[in-house]
Formats: C-alpha cells, structure tokens, sequence
C-alpha cells in the first residue's frame, strides 16, 4: 500500500489504513470510478476480490463468453480518454472475452490505476461509524481499511447460482460454473458433457463446447428468442467512421434508451400490415444484434399485441434453422413474449442442434431430479457424461452487496433494509447508509442499458456529487425519505406499465427462491434516468440530505 501514502492520511503502525474513498470491485465500474476520483486529489483504494481486473471479464472466461454489444460501442469513452479511445481497435464485430480483458488490462495500464488496487481482496463487511463518519471494511484475509466513501461497484452478475440439485455434490467428474471458469481453460475434446441453461450465457457456450466434445446433452428449462449476432471481424471502415463521429454516436447512446446509438422509430407493430412487417423485420435479421428489438417496432415492451408479431418471426426463423422438428418445436418460445427476459445474441446456436452430437432435453416437462455421481438423472433416465457444466446464471444485482456484510446506521444490514426488495434513491442511494454509492444497482438503469454507458452516468454522477460535497465542506449525504419514497413509487410505476413483470427472469429475482419479485433495473431509460440525475444534481442534488459533520475533514480531502 506504500503508494497511496502521499495522500493517506498518517497512519500509526498497525492502524487500518484510512482513504477518502473505498471502491470494491475493478471492472468497467471500478476502474472509472478510481480514475474519476483520484483525478479530484482524493486518496482511493479499490479492493477487487479476483486475482486481476476485469470483474465480469475476468470471471466468465467460459468458451465462446463474448460482448452482445457491439465491440465499438462496448468501451470507455472519452471522458475517460480521448488517447484510449484512439489507441484501441477491436477486432470483432462482438469482442470475445480475452480480448476485453486484454482491453482493461490496457486502460488500467495506461491510466496508471493498478497501484491503487489491492486484489485477491474480499470485503466480507462494510460498517458504518456514525461518531467517525466512516465506513470501517474487512477483508476475507484479515485486512482492514476504512474511508469517508464506500462505493460497490461490484457489478450486476457477480454471484453465481448454482441450484440445489440433491446429490450435486456426488458428482464424480469434472463441475464448472461458467461465471467462476477456470482461467487455464477446459479441454472438452472427446468428452460427454452435460450444459444445464439455456441463457445468454449457455447459448453461446454450447456451439464452442460442442465443437470439442463426443456428445453435449442441453438441459432446457425455458426456451429464450435468441437473435442472430452475426459475429464478423469488424470492418476497419465501420470501426473508422464510428471513431471519427464518436462525439455524437456517444451523445446519441447517453440519450437513448438502452444506451446504443440506434435509430429508433417511434412506431406500433400492430399499425402495419404482416405484408409490410415482414421486410422490417428481414432487414434487422440480416443486420443481426439488438436492431431486431430496437430499429424495428417500438412498443414491444407495452403492447402485448405489437410483441405477438415479432415473437412469431422469431419463432418462425427457428424452425427454419433447426432440422429436427420437435427440437425447433421445443426451442421456439411461447410461454413469454420477445424482449421479456434478455434475448441472447446467438452466433451458431440453433445450427448446432443440427449436429448429431448435440441433444436438446426439456427439462420444463420433466425437471432435472438430481446429479448422481456419474451424471444427470432427468425424467427416470440417468445421463452418464464427464463434466457437467452449470449455465445456470446470478443472484443478479443484489447477491454480491449483500454478501458484503454492509451495515449502516442502527446496525441495520443492507439484506434487511431491502427483505421485501430494494428501496433506492435513483439507484445510487438508499436511506441509512450514509455516503454509500451503489454503481449500477437496483432501480438504475445497469442492465437494461449497454453497460459502458449506464456505468460512466453513474460513476460520473458520484465523482460529481463528492466534489460538490468537497467544495461545500460537506461530509454526509443520505437521501432523504420522501425522496427514496418517491423514487420507488417511480421506478415501479414505470414497471408496472410494461410487460417484464409478467415474465419468470432474472430481471425480477424469479431464478432465486424467495428472492422478492420485483424489476430489477431501472426500465425508465438511460437518457431520460441520466436527465433526471442532472436535473438532481443542478437542484444542489435535491433529494439527498447533505450535512457537516462535526469530526475534522481527513487531511486530504481537500481537490
Ligand atoms: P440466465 O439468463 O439466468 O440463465 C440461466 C439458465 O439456467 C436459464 O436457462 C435457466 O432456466 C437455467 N436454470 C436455472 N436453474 C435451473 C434448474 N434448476 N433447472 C434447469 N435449468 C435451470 O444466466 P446466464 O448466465 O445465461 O445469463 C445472464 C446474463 O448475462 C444474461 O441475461 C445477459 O445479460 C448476460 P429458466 O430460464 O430459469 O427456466
């Protein structure tokens, strides 16, 4: 920790090591947030829990793990910098995952941030100090810190589900969670294995394990509406002239709503003929990625009848991809309308259930009874494979913070403050945990937003508030509970109002049993959310109640 010394304040031998501001976590969000800060003079420790940066990248090395963004939109911007910005080319259309962690890896680098990163770091709690104003950390090894600031920036999908299957841990082979792989990688050549999801995650790992393998048996429990990627090297003029207008593609994502400068056309399904739908939806098919979901129609989200059609040319394309017609019948959705729960992008997905050594098994109809050692048993039958891999998804968005021990005021544990389901400040905030930032967190925008973008709004809106607070002489921020109220009334107002809701999805904790069953992110909107936090912060962040406090200011707090 010797490096942070200039700007720690003095320590005596033994004494946890004080910041002005703790960041868990050294993914997109982490490393943005560490840069935001220490360029306002502020002494920043970040504590990442793997052995690297990356956060999601580092975890989900699984083969075939890519961005369903696309590569060129999938990037810190220029507010982090203009040179990064200019140095870095993505080679794919979609980068695979050693090449974004080879990008963050750069960016970490090059902005100098790894000295202030301490990893193989877990912080398993996080209590708050009223009388000190701070946020005291433990770490898994012992270690302590504390800071003024705490922000997570943990990220959405950090902590893996695995279900209880009886007898998983009877298993005699090889088990893999995808978002926990190891980082040797896994040579599946010549083996049986078993992939249990049918998630963005597992539809891309299935076609690269299938390559390998002597036979992979899909475990399906729902089918999703998986959207051609069309995953190409990325064309050197597309990536050229996305550079030389990114000012404006970029102003153009801040503004949207799902954080990807498209075209979007304000426009029913259902005022259009099938006659004039179906070239709409041909051309955003050939396009490949979210055009289908976003340049199409635009009210798939509210109107169930709008969401019929597109729902029915997806399930019209996958019975002409896949051969065998009980296999199409069995991946073609209809228990959930299109864009209800994520759509993954698929690069050779349902093809490879063209090969002979890929199976489809519904385990909807007949759920997966337990693993056995040498297998899955499912429907009375017992498949006898050597590795079983889990695609089996997250305790998304709150899993990780609430592992993290994280006490405020009274005592009161963040997993008890949201038992019946987070209660937020514009996602950033929550009452009784004074000074406590949650960087895409529940009831913001994070993943119904291509990430870069709902992250750089957060983590900007967070430097932006500390400095505000640094400037007024500051020192404790809180919102308010009329304004935390009226927050959630918001975010489920706008909920209420679409269809995810009514979807079994990860998006409403549905994968976790007992998990409340509210929406997750924020579906208001990453343009008209960052307008809101502007409108916020303009008021003297209106909402939130700013105060001195009595203890003196850390030496270096000052920027
Ligand atoms: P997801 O999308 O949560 O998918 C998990 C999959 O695992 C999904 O198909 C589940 O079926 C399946 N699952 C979970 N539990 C079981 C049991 N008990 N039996 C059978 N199948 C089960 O996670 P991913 O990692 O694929 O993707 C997460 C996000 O990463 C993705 O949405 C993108 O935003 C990027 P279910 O649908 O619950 O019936």
């Amino acid at each position: 920790m010797s490096e942070n010394q200039a700007t720690m304040a003095p320590q005596a031998e033994g004494q946890a090591p004080e910041f002005d501001a703790i960041v868990v976590g050294a993914g997109f969000s982490g490393l943005y947030m560490l840069h935001s800060l220490r360029r306002q003079g502020l002494s920043v420790r970040v504590y990442e829990q793997g052995g690297g940066v990356g956060g999601t990248w580092y975890w989900n090395g699984y083969p075939g793990a890519r961005c369903d963004s696309e590569s060129v939109y999938y990037m810190f911007t220029d507010h982090m910098s203009e040179e990064i910005l200019g140095e870095w080319d993505w080679s794919e259309r979609y980068a695979a995952q050693p090449e974004i962690l080879r990008y963050l890896e750069f960016v970490t680098d090059k902005m100098d941030l790894r000295r202030d990163i301490q990893f193989n770091a877990r912080v398993v709690s996080a209590v708050y100090a009223p009388e000190r104003n701070r946020w005291d950390i433990r770490l898994a090894d012992g270690g302590a810190a504390s800071a003024r600031f705490l922000i997570t920036a943990v990220g959405c999908l950090s902590s893996t589900n695995t279900p209880k299957f009886p007898g998983i841990d009877t298993f005699a082979g090889e088990s893999y969670h995808t978002g926990a792989w190891p980082h040797e990688g896994v040579d599946f050549t010549g083996k049986r294995v078993a992939v249990i999801g049918t998630g963005a995650t597992a539809v891309q790992a299935v076609p690269e394990i299938a390559k390998q393998a002597a036979h992979v048996w899909v475990f399906q429990r729902t089918p999703n509406y998986d959207i051609p990627g069309r995953n190409r090297p990325l064309d050197s003029g597309y990536a050229a002239g996305v550079k030389a207008d990114y000012k404006d593609l970029w102003q153009k994502a801040r503004e949207s709503g799902f954080g990807l400068p498209y075209q979007i056309v304000e426009r029913s399904a259902v005022d259009y003929s099938q006659e004039e739908r179906q070239p709409i939806f041909e051309a955003a098919w050939a396009k490949g990625g979210f055009y289908m979901g976003l340049e199409t129609f635009s009210d798939y989200l509210v109107n169930r009848e709008s969401n019929d059609t597109v729902s029915e040319f997806l399930r019209s394309k996958i019975r002409e991809m896949v051969k065998d017609p009980a296999a199409a019948e069995l991946l073609a959705p209809k228990d959930h309308p299109f864009f209800t729960k994520r759509p993954p992008l698929e690069n050779g997905y349902y093809e490879t259930f063209n090969r002979d050594n890929v199976t489809l098994l519904n385990a909807r109809t007949t759920p997966i009874e337990e693993i056995t050692p040498r297998g899955v048993r499912m429907g009375g039958h017992e498949y006898e494979v050597d590795a079983i891999v889990y695609a089996t998804g997250f305790d998304a968005m709150t899993g990780t913070l609430f592992g993290m021990g994280i006490t405020g005021r009274d005592g009161l544990r963040l997993q008890d403050k949201w038992r019946d389901g987070p209660r937020t400040y514009l996602g950033l905030t929550t009452r009784g945990f004074p000074n406590l930032f949650v960087i895409t967190g529940p009831q913001s925008p994070s993943v119904l937003s291509n990430m870069p973008v709902a992250i750089e709004q957060n983590v900007e809106w967070i430097a932006g508030l500390i400095q505000h607070m640094t400037a007024n002489n500051l020192a404790v921020a809180e919102p308010a509970q009329v304004a935390e109220d009226k927050w959630v009334a918001h975010h489920d107002e706008v909920a209420a109002a679409t269809l995810l809701l009514g979807t079994d999805s990860w998006w409403v904790g549905a994968n976790i049993p007992g998990k409340p069953r509210t929406l997750y992110p924020y579906v208001g909107g990453v343009g008209p959310f960052r307008a809101i936090c502007q409108e916020v912060a303009e008021k003297g962040y209106e909402g939130l109640v700013l105060t001195r406090h009595e203890a003196p200011a850390p030496a270096a707090a000052g920027g």
